[in-house]
């Protein structure tokens, strides 16, 4: 099988698994894995963010954050693909109590400009009737647009607009090392006027499970009650966080192979009959693109592909998604193109 339906489906490494084997464990509810306690550190170092903490997944260090930092009854701005809003089961309304207000980018790339942030900001002259903005919701590398980037200079305007109206700004940084890497810019600059920040390790990073949630000292430590709360306190997970802390070292530096792939796949893809991507715009390892234009629904083009080539997509809608990542070589995909030409050209 070669999986691209997300960069979530690695295996961890042999150097992964090795450091699990061998981690030194305790109850990280009393705050006493030692392991635990270094990825936190070690990641608030990288991101010179005061503090950090090991969460289950990106979900529930996103949705936090989003408690957080609004009150019930408050808009959370975001744009309108935005993973904390589409894919996060409305869970701002059931934890936090907030509504989101969804953005359209206006050049389609999914990154917000602060012109059109501002214009959906409900501050306090807003009339006493209309919901308050309570937070703005970044998200670097941007998935559902394509694995879009926002540069450090954008990220800034934004976070200094928002904080000009006192308002928080929260980033999903879910794959904010290859943002990073696209952009030849260190994680701690993306994440810098940011009042926090989530990182996953089980995305392109390749460890099996956890993401960091990432601010101020009191914000973190309010964190941790709320992680407990939602169930999410766990004991000896410093099997997980060693995978996590080879991860943070071993991986970053190879991303540039992963995105030189999507760019490849993107490429191929551009001159299949019916088929519509802009290769320029895939800056990462995410590429999505349009078959509406070959006659076949995208659910049947990834059916096929699975039963037929052993190829694993993501359909949706008219687009199918495939993400690179280090169990994907260059062979592998150049198999997956030839796959898809063959189906969509009904051979
Ligand atoms: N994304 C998954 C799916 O949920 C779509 C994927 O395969 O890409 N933020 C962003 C930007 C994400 O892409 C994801 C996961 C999350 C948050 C949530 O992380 P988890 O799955 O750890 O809860």
């Amino acid at each position: 099988m070669i999986d691209l339906r997300s960069d979530t489906v690695t295996k961890p490494t042999p150097s992964m698994r090795r450091a699990m084997a061998e981690a030194e464990v305790g109850d990280d509810v009393y705050g006493e894995d030692p392991t635990v306690n270094r990825l936190q550190e070690r990641a608030a170092e990288i991101f010179e963010k005061e503090a950090a903490l090991f969460m289950p997944t990106g979900s529930m260090a996103n949705q936090i954050a989003v408690k957080l930092h609004t009150r019930p009854g408050e808009e959370v701005i975001i744009e309108e693909r935005g993973h904390i809003y589409n894919y996060e089961m409305a869970a701002m309304s059931a934890i936090s109590g907030a509504l989101a207000r969804p953005v359209k980018s206006g050049d389609g790339s999914g990154v917000l400009r602060w012109e059109e942030v501002r214009a959906a900001v409900h501050a306090n002259d807003a009339p006493y009737y209309v919901a308050r903005t309570g937070l703005v919701a970044l998200e670097n590398s941007h998935n559902l647009a394509g694995g879009s980037v926002m540069s450090r200079e954008r990220t800034e305007e934004i976070c200094d607009g928002a904080h000009a109206f006192g308002l928080r700004v929260h980033l999903d940084g879910a794959r904010v090392f290859n943002a990073a890497e696209a952009l030849g810019e260190t994680v701690a600059a993306l994440a810098r006027p940011a009042d926090s920040v989530m990182f996953c390790l089980s995305k392109g990073l390749g460890a099996p499970v956890g993401s960091l949630l990432l601010g101020g000292r009191a914000f973190i430590e309010e964190a941790r009650r709320w992680r407990k709360l939602l169930g999410g306190g766990m004991r000896q997970a410093g099997v997980l966080a060693a995978a996590g802390l080879v991860a943070l070292e071993e991986t970053p530096p190879r991303l540039a192979e992963d995105h030189a792939n999507a760019r490849h796949l993107a490429e191929g893809l551009a001159e299949v009959p019916g088929v519509r991507i802009d290769p320029v715009r895939v800056r990462t390892n995410i590429v999505i693109f349009d078959v509406s234009g070959t006659g076949q629904a995208a659910d049947r083009i990834c059916a096929r592909l699975r039963e037929e080539h052993a190829v694993l997509g993501s359909g949706f809608g008219d687009s199918i998604r495939m993400v690179t990542h280090y169990d994907v070589s260059r062979d592998d995909v150049e198999f997956a193109l030839g796959a898809l030409k063959k189906v969509v050209s009904g051979q």
